[in-house]
């Protein structure tokens, strides 16, 4: 505990780090709030927000999007979870999404997101996210607003270190927060067999310029240690990559403690071009792993998963100049790089000063080998060589900075629960904020980029606390919008978030809206059970298989009487939205049925896969008000015993009682 004790300042504090918050509250973060913030969130009804804002979800596994600065919850993306409101893991076409070389995974933790960039500018095509559990990257087409592809990560546990990616999106990175030992090795091993036997993993995912696809380009073998952050450098750093790690003690057994020995752990650099060079000289070897990629294709409107097997590994204990490690106070978390790709700011979460390393320097300390021996085999860079300053005494326990593209940085501190904002080039503190509670991630729009646009910064606490009405024992997850025009930060607004917002991504609503999709085009509609028209509407027996071509417009199905089906039958409702129009989508479920109901936009087909578990009538229905009959869009589907005789009969609007009666039994 000694490391901790060295800087303990308000009494609490022990409390705050070790079993989390206790009483250690800001001053004044209650009543922070001057007269005219309303006025400067105030987005009129039937106005457009200015910016979009994408918010990791946390242990929800998926991605929710705001506007701001009204804060109005636009839209929740479901990428590593299933989600039943909109079918997502549930229909047929979505479940190879979620599938893994462990099988079908329904749920993930979603930490990081990063926008794709074209010469470090945000292009708003495309968002990256990560999965921290079982390894994975995602990524989601932002002209749809839907998970576009999915890629496992291989010879990884606790994918925390990622998505950030390149300023051209050459590649998006993942590295393992738990180094483990490699899957085509004997994982049957003594835990405190650690230092030997676990390795650590950093993978570098290309990105297709074109069409967005990922895949694994090149793994590097690393030290077993923890990877915990990374930003990749830009302009003049452009080609290198930093990530924070921390346990460079090795621990494996209670790592508060035993984690937190070290006066320094650090930060690696990674040259990846020359990392891509000794691939290219084929100096990588091909390991056998297993791992899923799955993707969705918007014309047949149906995701694949394929298991891969192998992925290129390139060591860096023997390619020596490709790894360098430069140490940093007090287990590091966030790694940040500032707008012009000269400065690295290394936040340790233990630490009470900010290191702020020159890339400059660095270079010309691997240059004349100014190290102070190696660590696991890597070069350790002396501190004092690449380090360009420390800012003094800014806060307790930093953990993560944004950049305003005025020189000026914005670091988050956990202990004692604010925001600083300091000046890059001279290190002083020049403004602070109390932030309500213990606050984690931050972002700026373009933040992390070479351009940002510093009109806010979005502060996303850890800590739930009590700040909006109780909710039963879960009190709401919460972040808070401060603007940041002017030389003091003023906070104008807190909004609550879904699951516990990890980092989050901003901008401004143009580069995105305008590339919306608005309906996907019938002809386009490449799905094998497709209905263009009702025309083409049918249903299809073969032996216990059945498939049911539907089509869904305003406001009915077609057909919607089916009789013949029997006990054991395995039913296929592909249900065709033939809308032309946006904002039309109509939803599909039926009485009984073991699944999510089906979401469907104009031209998409989606398919519920449904087996009768008795003899009787089953009403299906329309979920999405589409009309002012939508509630007459419904339909009856009749199950018959297992080897009756019930004829295979379908229609829509022709199946009427015979005059006179009350129908044929
Ligand atoms: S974390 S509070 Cu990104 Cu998972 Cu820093
Ligand atoms: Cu279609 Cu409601």
């Amino acid at each position: 505990m000694k490391n901790i004790q060295s800087f303990i300042i308000c009494s609490g504090l022990v409390t705050a780090i070790v079993i989390g918050p206790s009483s250690c509250k800001p001053k004044n973060a209650g009543n922070a709030v001057s007269g005219d913030a309303a006025s400067k969130v105030y987005v009129a009804p039937g106005k457009y927000d200015e910016f979009y804002n994408f918010v990791s979800g946390g242990f929800s596994g998926q991605m929710s999007v705001y506007g701001l600065p009204s804060a109005r919850l636009l839209r929740v993306i479901p990428v590593f979870s299933v989600d039943p409101e909109k079918g997502y893991g549930y229909s047929e076409e979505s479940k190879p999404m979620l599938n893994t070389s462990h099988g079908f995974v329904p749920w993930d933790d979603l930490h990081h997101e990063d926008l794709s960039q074209t010469n470090g500018e945000i292009d708003g095509r495309w968002i990256f996210a990560n999965a921290n559990n079982t390894p994975r990257v995602a990524r989601v087409d932002l002209t749809t607003f839907h998970t576009a592809e999915i890629i496992e990560i291989p010879n990884s546990a606790g994918n925390h270190s990622s998505p950030f990616i390149t300023e051209n999106t050459e590649y998006v990175v993942a590295g393992t927060r738990f180094s483990v030992p490699p899957d085509n090795a004997n994982g049957d091993v003594a835990i405190n067999s650690y230092k030997k036997n676990f390795k650590g993993s950093i993978s570098f995912i290309s990105v297709d310029k074109v069409t967005g696809s990922m895949a694994i380009a090149f793994q590097l073998r690393c030290p077993g240690v923890n990877f915990d952050l990374s930003h990749a450098g830009k302009g003049k750093s452009n080609g290198w990559f930093f990530f924070s790690c921390y346990n460079t003690e090795q621990a494996n057994t209670l790592l508060e403690v035993n984690a937190s020995q070290r006066d320094k752990d650090f930060i690696m650099a990674v040259n990846w071009k020359k990392a891509e060079e000794y691939l290219k000289a084929g100096k990588a070897v091909k390991e056998s792993v297993k791992y899923a990629h799955n993707v969705y294709n918007e014309k047949t409107h149906s995701a694949t998963s394929e298991i891969r097997t192998e992925v290129m590994v390139l060591d860096t204990k023997e390619l020596k100049d490709i790894c360098y490690f430069i140490p940093c106070p007090k287990s590091p978390h966030g790694c940040d790089v500032d707008p012009t790709g000269e400065y690295i700011v290394g936040s340790g979460k233990l630490a009470a000063l900010i290191p702020v390393f020159s890339f400059d320097k660095l270079m010309k300390a691997i240059a004349a080998k100014d190290f102070i021996g190696d660590y696991d085999g890597i070069p350790v860079v002396k501190y004092e060589s690449a380090l360009y300053g420390e800012v003094k005494k800014p806060g307790l326990g930093p953990l993560h900075t944004e950049f305003d593209g005025k020189g000026n940085a914005i670091t988050t501190f956990f202990v004692s629960s604010e925001i600083v904002k300091w000046n890059i080039k001279d290190l002083k503190v020049l403004d602070r904020a109390p932030t309500y509670y213990s606050p984690g991630h931050l972002c700026i729009p373009g933040g992390d980029t070479k351009k940002p646009n510093a009109k806010y910064v979005i502060v996303y606490n850890k800590i739930t606390k009590d700040r909006y009405l109780p909710t039963g024992p879960e009190l709401a997850q919460s972040a808070q919008l401060f603007d940041i025009s002017g030389d003091k930060m003023q906070l104008i607004l807190d909004f609550p978030t879904i699951g516990e917002p990890h980092y989050a991504q901003a901008v401004a609503a143009d580069v995105i809206r305008n590339n919306s999709v608005k309906f996907y085009k019938l002809e386009e509609n490449t799905h094998p059970f497709v209905s263009k028209g009702e025309g083409e509407t049918k249903v299809v027996r073969k032996d216990k298989r059945v498939d049911i071509y539907l089509t869904a417009i305003r406001s009915h199905f077609a057909p919607d009487n089916i009789e013949g089906i029997k006990m054991g039958d395995e039913v296929y409702w592909h249900v065709t939205n033939i809308e032309q129009d946006w904002d039309v989508p109509h939803g599909f479920a039926i009485k009984g049925a073991l699944t999510a109901e089906l979401l469907i936009m104009p031209g998409e087909t989606q398919t519920l896969k449904w087996t009768p578990e008795k003899p009787g009538m089953y009403p299906f229905y329309c979920t999405d008000f589409c009309s002012a009959l939508h509630q007459e869009m419904q339909g009856y589907v009749r199950v018959s015993p297992a080897g009756s005789n019930t004829a295979l009969l379908f229609s829509t609007g022709k199946n009427m009682p015979p005059k006179d009666s009350a129908g044929t039994k």
